[in-house]
């Protein structure tokens, strides 16, 4: 039997060692959810609504350990890691909601009546990456569960500790063995095996482009169903009449969260050229005031990077000689520490300004109008998220409706919230996840005449 040893990324001391699943060991959860989802579906809506609510009021009871193990396992500052955990217990009680309130329509036809159900689609194969153990998982199970389907989840093998625990949480709340299963392991053993499996019916992949591509075209060998959250470049435009001091403030923030491991990180900064001086000034002293270091302590702001070979990847993005205006400070020591960092001036086709880096570095770049703000935020192939800074609300619409990109903020720094629809344009992904909407892509429509002469 292989196994995988977590590492604390803060210490790169072990954390613990957790068996890989194997392939056969795959098929035999996937068997197990087939037979528990003819009887999950057949629990009546309100009894499948109480048990999401005793799992959420299980998350609830275990916030405080959840959240310490994601600040052990993962390296999130303790105070991210809280909110993390607590989004697992919000988004089950949001979508314990949903099966009370799964209903069809009536449709007028001729010679009789027609309705429609949405009917759960059998098995689910979560695959999750290691930047969001908790939410990503959750934005997944949540609506798959409360559809009637029952759940296969794939931790990414760094980060698989929160996710073992969150299903034995599951068990304790009372949902039925099978219902939700998480298989630590190997992407290309438990993740493939899930992606190849027929009786899996719907595949959710959170993680990059290129898997993502790959995931694509095996689930096209079975039809499956399938949503893909996947790579971002997103844009942070801000414009000469925004307030600016806001702007420079949260500016870090929309980009150094989870140390830049962020799929909506706004890494490109794209600030109007009359007022690029004035920003710049901003800035530095925001970027400087993240409080970087020990995960454990309640004020840290950013923690370390989720491994060597990553930090080594983010380093690449900022060779010798590379344009560094300002930096962030990280400890020194173990752990694998990256400051945050601001490249400018940059070339449009600089790596560091085309490529997602997934860590704590951002280019500023100027523009001169709206129209080519928009064209600058668009020039990329990801869409993903981004944000708008201006005082004039019609430019705020203009530019929101013209950027290619599936979640925009303006004058904020935060876009995804689970009440309203999460996902990407472009390669950023297919599909949508969260909000009132999201059983949709966990059902298929049936419709069903029925004669009335
Ligand atoms: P990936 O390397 O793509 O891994 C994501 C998940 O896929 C992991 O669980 C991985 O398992 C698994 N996997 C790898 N190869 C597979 C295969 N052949 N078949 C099935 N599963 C496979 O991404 P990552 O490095 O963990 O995450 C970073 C990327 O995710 C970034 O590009 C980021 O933008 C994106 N991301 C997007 C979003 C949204 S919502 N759009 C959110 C978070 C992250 P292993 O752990 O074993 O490799």
């Amino acid at each position: 039997m292989t196994q995988y040893t977590v590492i604390n990324p803060a210490t790169e001391q072990p954390v613990a060692a957790v068996p890989h699943t194997t392939a056969e060991e795959t098929d035999a959860a996937v068997a197990r959810a087939v037979r528990a989802q003819e009887r999950w579906r057949a629990v009546s809506p309100a009894d499948r609504a109480r048990l999401l609510r005793a799992f959420a009021a299980q998350v609830d009871g275990h916030i405080a350990e959840l959240a310490a193990l994601e600040t052990r396992g993962s390296g999130h500052p303790v105070g991210a890691a809280t909110w993390e955990a607590g989004q697992v217990r919000d988004v089950l009680e949001y979508y314990a909601a949903a099966p009370e309130r799964l209903t069809g329509r009536q449709i007028p036809v001729a010679g009789g009546l027609d309705v429609t159900f949405h009917e759960p689609l059998g098995v689910v194969g979560l695959i999750v990456p290691w930047n969001f153990p908790m939410p990503i998982l959750s934005w997944g199970m949540a609506p798959a569960l409360a559809a009637g389907n029952t759940v296969v989840a794939k931790p990414a093998e760094m980060t698989p500790l929160t996710a073992i625990r969150i299903g034995e949480l599951a068990l304790a709340a009372g949902l039925p063995d099978g219902v939700l299963q998480v298989l630590p392991g190997k992407g290309s053993v438990v993740g493939q095996r899930l992606v190849d499996h027929p009786a899996v019916r719907k595949i959710v992949f959170t993680g990059s482009t290129e898997v993502g591509r790959q995931i694509m075209a095996g689930c096209a060998r079975h039809i499956k169903r399938l949503t893909l959250e996947l790579g971002g470049k997103s844009a942070n435009i801000v414009f000469a009449d925004a307030d600016l001091e806001k702007a420079a403030a949260t500016a870090p923030y929309a980009v150094f969260d989870n140390a830049g491991q962020d799929c909506c990180a706004r890494s490109r900064i794209l600030v109007q050229a009359s007022v690029l001086d004035r920003f710049m000034e901003l800035l530095e002293p925001a970027v400087r005031g993240v409080r970087v270091g020990d995960p454990a302590a309640a004020d840290t702001e950013m923690g370390p990077l989720i491994s060597a070979a990553h930090r080594d990847h983010v380093s690449g993005y900022v060779p010798a000689g590379a344009p560094v205006a300002f930096r962030g400070s990280a400890p020194d020591g173990p752990g694998f520490w990256y400051p945050p960092t601001v490249l400018a001036p940059v070339s449009t086709a600089d790596r560091a300004y085309t490529e997602e880096i997934f860590g704590p570095v951002v280019t500023v770049s100027p523009f001169a109008d709206e129209a080519e703000a928009i064209a600058l935020a668009n020039d990329s192939p990801y869409g993903l998220s981004g944000s708008i800074w201006t005082g004039n609300i019609g430019r705020a619409i203009r530019v929101a409706r013209g950027v290619e990109t599936g979640n925009l903020s303006v004058n904020s720094h935060s876009s995804v919230r689970y009440w309203t629809p999460f996902g990407g344009f472009k390669q950023s992904g297919l599909g949508r996840e969260l909000g009132p909407d999201a059983l949709d892509s966990f059902t298929e429509t049936k419709n069903i005449f029925i004669a009335a002469d």
